[in-house]
């Protein structure tokens, strides 16, 4: 049998690759939301590049379907394995290299967790231009993978600048790729780039070459209220041209008051919308920022100073999804929109849409410096799509993305029509072809399967498997 045979070709390789604890297989095969629960023929953990290469190779041989894992974080059932899938992770290639003071850089293996890479900068008053609020558990590769935004993007942009090299093991070609800190490197079409973003569909990362960014000494963040939508999209209009803003989030009454609920405090500000901006630079700050939230007019606002103050301030924001997770199974929706309809959008969740649907509560949060709404629903079976395609249909006819950090994963694979032609989507399936032609890695997760049989439609509710 060809799994045998491929788990035999595993002992062989190193008799530490495979694990059959159940104990540590069973938490890997349930996405974060508790949405979605596979299961997996076997969980191999390899240690180096070498290892992975050569597990790689044995699936190939045999026609293996793998899935890969990095922190399990993802919100989009990209990394649960499915039925006939051997899961792999990164959890034993986590070194850490000394930071490049000189290229400003540093290179991490994959199963690095964000806050691992930053604990090696942060002697050197550096930091990753990427945070995250799940930074103790998302891996440098799954952030590669998915091009993980979070809540610095208005300033670094997401994963994808960040990347200088990459290593990445592909079916087709074995390891491939470079770590050398490069700023800039024009032979042809770049590596990491077309890794960012594909999900762990065209190889498995092995490491990263990254940017580091200064940890700024001057730092202020804000927690603003305001009484409606419209105040916050002038307010963000007007803190947008800053050239301080590092972090530029929202959030709404309902989120607060659950946040409130499961914190056990009283937010400092009260109103309908809140924005959270910090502020960051070498220079003294105080006056700039008084200027620009005096010009952002806010009902109500808080500002921190220091440290503590300002990750008090950042936990009403970074609370949303554990106090969210307490409320129940959350559909999460995670789409762009062009900065100037964002108002609209909004107005249509919480109108029209809330109308239609009035069993759902819904949580709108996110990163409104990027246009990034985190639509959560809770109340919606788990198998029913109809809710997530209404959302993300709206947000694509009105020019925005059914994806602005999470990825497609294999929640929305089915939906990707929305925001891709099929001239495109061939155009990803020939890209796909070239690094895995025989579709042994992730299937199902960002291009809908050609079998249709690891999609999430036609599949028992609230399983994969
Ligand atoms: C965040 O911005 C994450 O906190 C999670 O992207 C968003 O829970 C969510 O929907
Ligand atoms: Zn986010």
């Amino acid at each position: 049998m060809a799994l045998a045979r491929f788990l035999r070709s595993c002992e062989e390789i190193s008799p530490r690759l495979l694990t059959a604890d159940p104990d540590i297989i069973a938490p890997l095969c349930t996405d974060w939301t508790r949405r979605m629960t596979g299961k997996a023929l076997g969980l191999v953990r390899p240690s180096n590049e070498e290892e992975l290469a050569a597990v790689v190779g044995a699936a190939v041989e045999e026609g293996v379907q793998l899935q890969l894992q990095g922190g399990n974080t993802s919100l989009v059932a990209g990394a649960t394995p499915l039925g006939d899938t051997v899961l792999v992770t990164s959890a034993r290639m986590r070194a850490v290299q000394e930071p490049d003071l000189v290229s400003l850089s540093i290179t991490a293996e994959a199963g690095a967790t964000a806050a691992e890479v930053n604990a090696a900068l942060a002697p050197h008053r550096l930091k990753l231009g990427v945070d995250l609020a799940s930074r103790d558990s998302a891996t440098i590769g799954g952030m590669v993978a998915t091009n993980a935004g979070g809540i610095h993007v208005v300033r670094y942009g997401s994963m994808r600048a960040q990347l200088l090299g990459i290593r990445l093991v592909t079916p087709a070609q074995g390891a491939i790729g470079r770590l050398s800190p490069l700023y800039k490197d024009n032979t042809g079409p770049h590596l990491a780039a077309i890794a960012a973003g594909s999900e762990g569909t065209f190889g498995m990362v092995v490491a990263a070459a990254l940017r580091a960014v200064p940890v700024l000494s001057e730092s202020v963040v804000a927690l603003m209220s305001f009484p409606s939508f419209s105040a916050v999209a002038e307010a963000v209009r007007r803190i947008r041209l800053s050239p301080a803003v590092s972090a530029l989030e929202f959030m709404t009454a309902s989120g607060m008051d659950l946040v409130s609920r499961h914190l056990g405090r009283t937010p400092p500000v009260a109103g309908a919308v809140y924005l959270l901006a910090e502020f960051e630079s070498a220079f003294p700050l105080l006056d700039h920022v008084a200027a620009v939230v005096d010009d952002a007019s806010p009902s109500t606002s808080a500002l921190a100073f220091d440290r503590r103050g300002r990750a008090e301030l950042w936990r009403w924001r970074e609370a949303h999804t554990e106090a969210i997770a307490t409320a129940g199974i959350a559909h999460k929706m995670d789409v762009s929109l062009p900065i100037s309809r964002l108002e609209e959008f909004v107005e249509w969740v919480e109108g029209p849409f809330a109308a239609d649907n009035p069993d759902l509560h819904i949580y709108l949060f996110g990163h409104l410096g990027d246009g990034n709404v985190h639509v959560n629903l809770v109340g919606a079976e788990s198998d029913d799509l109809a809710t997530d395609e209404a959302v993300l249909s709206k947000a694509a006819a009105m020019g925005g993305s059914i994806s602005a950090e999470h990825g497609i994963g294999r929640l929305k694979a089915p939906l990707l029509h929305l925001v891709r032609t099929s001239s495109e989507i061939a155009a990803l399936r020939a890209l796909k072809d070239a690094f895995d032609p025989d579709g042994i890695l992730n299937s199902g997760v960002l291009l809908p399967s050609r079998t249709g049989g690891h999609a999430i439609s036609g599949v028992a509710p609230g399983r994969l498997a």
